[in-house]
């Protein structure tokens, strides 16, 4: 079944300049980017979005880097996208993740790895509604037909 999820490319990878290799990746796995925005997380945002770790070691740290630069936030469709991206993006340990996953490709620690995926389709719904309002998703593919020549004014 098609499906949404949530990604986030995390300040590691905005300030190395690797959006553009990583949203390439991703585009030629087959996923759909139906919303995207660059926005800074706040720390209170940061807190709310992660507050299920509130009480974990890393949490401070999580929230510092998460707010330490700016990050891409985007909705992603495809057949089984949940499952799918996760595979995708592999282990929260780089050193851990398989070969080729985007986290073994670009991650630099446990909490430097990144990149962001909804690990449910209910976490998904929640994190998408978080960033984006029902009329930033566009649904629609690319419709229009497009003229076999130009035509001249
Ligand atoms: P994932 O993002 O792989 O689903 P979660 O949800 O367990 O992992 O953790 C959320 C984020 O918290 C991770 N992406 C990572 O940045 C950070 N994190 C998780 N576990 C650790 C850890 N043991 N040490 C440092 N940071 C961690």
């Amino acid at each position: 079944m098609t499906n949404r999820t949530l990604s986030i490319l995390k300040p590691n990878v905005v300030a190395k300049h690797h959006t553009g290799e990583i949203l390439t990746l991703i585009e030629k796995q087959g996923f759909r980017i139906i919303a995207l925005k660059m926005l800074q997380f706040t720390t209170i945002d940061a807190a709310k979005f992660y507050s299920i770790h509130k009480n974990r070691p890393f949490f401070r740290n999580l929230n510092l880097f998460m707010t330490a630069g700016p990050v891409i936030v985007m909705v992603l469709e495809k057949e089984n996208a949940v499952a799918d991206f996760r595979k995708m993006i592999g282990d929260t340990d780089p050193q851990k993740a398989e070969k080729n996953t985007i986290r073994s490709l670009f991650g630099e620690s446990k909490t430097r790895n990144a990149i962001h995926a909804s690990d449910s389709e209910e976490n998904a719904r929640q994190e998408i509604s978080f960033f984006f309002s029902e009329r930033e998703i566009t649904e629609k593919p690319y419709l229009l037909p497009i003229p076999e020549k130009e035509i001249d004014a």
